[in-house]
């Protein structure tokens, strides 16, 4: 068995893994990225589309912002749909900000080129990663690659391996508080190369259920519509996702729905979770391995992003200082930031779908929140804030 070192194993290609990567990099830390998929099943997946500020800063300070820069689409507002009518949330009059619409699947593009160019440690089909060591101080990675087995001796393991991935499970189960609201529906989604519905996104609240017009660029658009949990992509004709979706729209925007063939259909799950600590011993988790918000907030990308923001600042310190005052406080740094996302993904998720049980008073409750919402400026700036990122 070949036994390699480094400074930092990084068990995960996706935004957590790659960014925390690449910003290593850039401060002359050695790392390894394993990943369990081939890079072009990372890129297959279609995720979010919504970065944050303070995710278009991390592109920039990782020095992969050209073509996003060039591609990507700012938006200085959204709307919400409802009875009819369009409430447009204005970021930029409210608080000065703006989003920018830029894929998950462009920012990982972006993110593994520049790793590849650098001569980066990206291992794709990396199979079978266990982690070792922890309870010795030590930090060691096994796993098989082009069918031999390796140990990888590190400083550090960063769980950047999503919500299924070994590291959360590395930490014993009397330390780790597990917190999950798991919602009574999903949202199937399809990606199409049709011209979006609307200059910006359209958050749609009705009576069959909620609806997303999104987009990907001028020409590629990203549209969901609530389901059942229960429901199979299968079960979702074209045919019967632009129906569905139509129904569920203001009737003028509906009349100008551009429809065309799908490129990509799936139905997501949706469920709040937060596994605390993040940190333990030399195991730290970022991302999706340390907790799931409904895409409702647009927060699950930008939340990888302020945790590899927390994350690389501790390491840097460590390294170039000597300093481990932010590896210790990482765990709280990010979590301060999480549950406030939670919070927002939580709300926006119960004031927007159709809960299955909801009684009278519930459903009155919800009308009265977006009544609210809708009549008061300090309601309204309270969600552009959130919407544009709460501040790292
Ligand atoms: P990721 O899951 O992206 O990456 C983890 C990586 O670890 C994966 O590449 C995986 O293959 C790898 N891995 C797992 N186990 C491994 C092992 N044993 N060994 C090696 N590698 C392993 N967020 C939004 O903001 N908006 C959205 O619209 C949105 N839609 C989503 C739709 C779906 C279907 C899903 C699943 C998520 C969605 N998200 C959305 C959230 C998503 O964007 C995540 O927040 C984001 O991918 C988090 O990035 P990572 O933490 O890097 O995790
Ligand atoms: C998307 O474009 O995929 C998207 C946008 C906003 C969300 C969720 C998903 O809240």
């Amino acid at each position: 068995m070949a036994t390699e070192r480094t400074q930092v194993g990084i068990i995960g290609s996706g935004p957590s893994g790659l960014f925390l990567s690449q910003l290593l990099h850039l401060n002359g830390i050695d790392n390894v990225v394993l990943e369990r998929r081939s890079r072009e099943y990372v890129l297959g997946r279609v995720r979010a589309g919504v970065l944050e500020q303070g995710t278009v800063n991390l592109m920039r300070e990782a020095g992969v912002q050209a073509r996003m820069e060039r591609e990507g689409l700012p938006h200085d507002g959204f709307n919400i749909a409802l009875d009819g009518e369009l409430h447009r949330m204005d970021l930029k009059a409210r608080v000065g900000g703006s989003v920018m619409i830029y894929g998950q699947t462009e920012l990982t593009r972006d993110l593994m080129d520049a790793r590849t160019e650098a001569g980066g440690r990206l291992l794709y089909e990396a199979e079978g990663v266990g982690i070792e060591g922890l309870e010795d101080d030590r930090a060691i990675l096994r796993y098989r690659h082009d069918g031999a087995d390796h140990t990888l001796e590190c400083d550090f393991i960063a769980g950047c391996d999503g919500y299924y991935g070994p590291s959360r499970q590395a930490i014993p189960k009397d330390v780790l508080r597990e917190y999950e609201r798991i919602y009574p529906f999903g949202w199937m989604g399809l990606l199409s190369a049709t011209r979006p519905i609307a200059e910006e996104l359209v958050y749609a609240r009705h009576p069959r259920g909620f609806a997303l017009c999104s987009m990907r660029s001028q020409t590629r658009s990203r549209y969901y519509v609530q389901c059942s949990k229960d429901d199979r992509v299968e079960e979702w004709s074209d045919d019967r996702f632009w129906d569905e979706l139509r129904s569920r729209l203001p009737g003028d925007l509906a009349a100008t729905l551009e429809t065309g063939p799908s490129i990509e259909k799936g139905i997501a799950p949706l469920r709040s979770y937060v596994a605390e600590p993040l940190r333990y011993k030399r195991l730290f988790l970022a991302g999706d391995a340390g907790h799931i918000v409904p895409p409702t907030g647009a927060k699950g990308l930008n939340l990888a992003a302020s945790d590899i923001h927390y994350l690389s600042r501790a390491m840097i310190a460590w390294y170039h200082e000597n300093n481990a005052a932010l590896l210790d406080s990482y765990s709280d740094n990010c979590l301060r930031r999480i549950w406030k996302a939670e919070r927002f993904s939580w709300w926006m998720t119960n004031l927007l779908h159709t809960f299955p049980d909801t009684n009278p008073f519930e459903h009155r409750m919800r009308d009265a929140e977006l009544d609210y919402l809708f009549s008061s400026e300090a309601m309204m700036t309270a969600v552009a804030e959130n919407y544009i990122g709460l501040p790292y």
